[in-house]
C-alpha cells in the first residue's frame, strides 16, 4: 500500500508539472519523451494463477509495476507467478507507434532469473478500426492485440514491426498486457515467473490537451477518481512527517 500512495503523489506531481510540459528522462539509457508520465497509470487486473501457477509468495503489489523503474535493488516490483498475468492501463498519457523501426514500449523486469514475458496491447477503438479484423492479432479474444514476446533483463518493441505501414502516432494503445511464459525459466520458488519493475512508452502522446485544474490523474476529466487520489493524502504534512511514503522529494 505504502507504493501505492508514492503512485498517487507521483501521478499529482505529473499533473502539477502539466504532461504538456514535462521534458525527456532517460531511463535504464532509454529517452522517454514524456519522462515521468511516459509510465503505465494502473493497474487493471493482477492473476498470478491464469496459467494454473504456482504462484510466488513475494512481492504481490500489482502497483508496484506502475510509474518509473526503481531497479532490481528495490522491492518495488511485481512478480507475476509461473504463466500469470497483469494488465497495466495508461491515462494521463497513451502508447503511440513511431511509424518507423525505433522502439515504441519498453518492458522494465528485474531479476536474476530473467524470464521471457508475451506482450499483448489493447488498442483503442479507432485504432482497432483502423487495423480491421481483429482475429489476426486477438487469437483469445481478449481485446489485447499480441504484439511478441520480451526476453532479458530490460526489452524493448517496435509496434510499426507488427502493424505496418502507419504514420507516426496513428496507432493508439492505451493497456498494456503481460503474460509469463510458463514453459520458460524457474517453474517454482518465491519469485517464480517474471519480475516486472514497469512498463514505459517511449512513443506517447498527452492524454489531454488542456490544462484543468484538478485533474490530478491528467485523463482530461474533473470526476471521483480526482478526489480519491486528494483524499488519499488528505492532512498529510510533508513538513511534520517527511518521512510519510506519501512525501516524494522533488529533485
Ligand atoms: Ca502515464
Ligand atoms: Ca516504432
Ligand atoms: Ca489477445
Ligand atoms: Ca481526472
Amino acid at each position: 500500500m505504502k507504493m501505492f500512495r508514492i503512485m498517487l503523489v507521483i501521478g499529482l506531481l505529473a499533473n502539477l508539472s502539466l504532461v504538456s510540459k514535462v521534458s525527456a528522462e532517460l531511463y535504464g539509457g532509454i529517452e522517454f519523451p514524456h519522462g515521468i508520465a511516459s509510465f503505465a497509470d494502473v493497474v487493471l487486473s493482477y492473476d498470478n494463477m491464469y496459467s494454473g501457477g504456482p504462484a510466488p509468495t513475494a512481492h504481490l503489489d500489482p502497483t508496484d509495476a506502475l510509474g518509473i523503474p526503481q531497479g532490481s535493488s528495490s522491492d518495488f516490483f511485481i512478480t507475476l507467478g509461473r504463466g500469470g498475468k497483469i494488465e497495466l492501463g495508461f491515462v494521463d498519457n497513451f502508447l503511440v507507434n513511431s511509424g518507423d523501426d525505433l522502439a515504441d514500449v519498453h518492458v522494465f523486469e528485474v531479476g536474476s532469473d530473467v524470464e521471457d514475458t508475451f506482450v499483448a496491447l489493447r488498442p483503442t477503438p479507432e485504432t482497432a478500426a483502423l487495423l480491421g479484423d481483429p482475429a489476426l492479432y486477438d487469437s483469445n479474444n481478449d481485446g489485447y492485440y499480441e504484439v511478441g514476446k520480451v526476453f532479458g533483463a530490460t526489452s524493448s518493441l517496435d509496434i510499426d514491426a507488427i502493424f505496418t505501414g502507419f504514420a507516426a502516432n496513428t496507432l493508439v494503445f492505451d493497456a498494456v498486457q503481460l503474460i509469463d511464459d510458463p514453459n520458460e525459466g524457474g517453474q517454482t520458488g518465491t519469485t517464480v515467473g517474471a519480475d516486472i519493475d514497469a512498463v514505459g512508452a517511449i512513443g506517447s502522446v498527452r492524454a489531454c490537451d488542456y490544462d484543468i485544474l484538478g485533474d490530478i490523474n491528467g485523463d482530461c476529466k474533473v470526476d471521483l477518481i480526482d478526489f480519491s487520489l486528494l483524499a488519499s493524502n488528505w492532512l498529510l504534512d510533508c513538513k511534520v512527517t517527511p518521512d510519510d511514503a506519501g512525501c516524494v522529494p522533488i529533485d
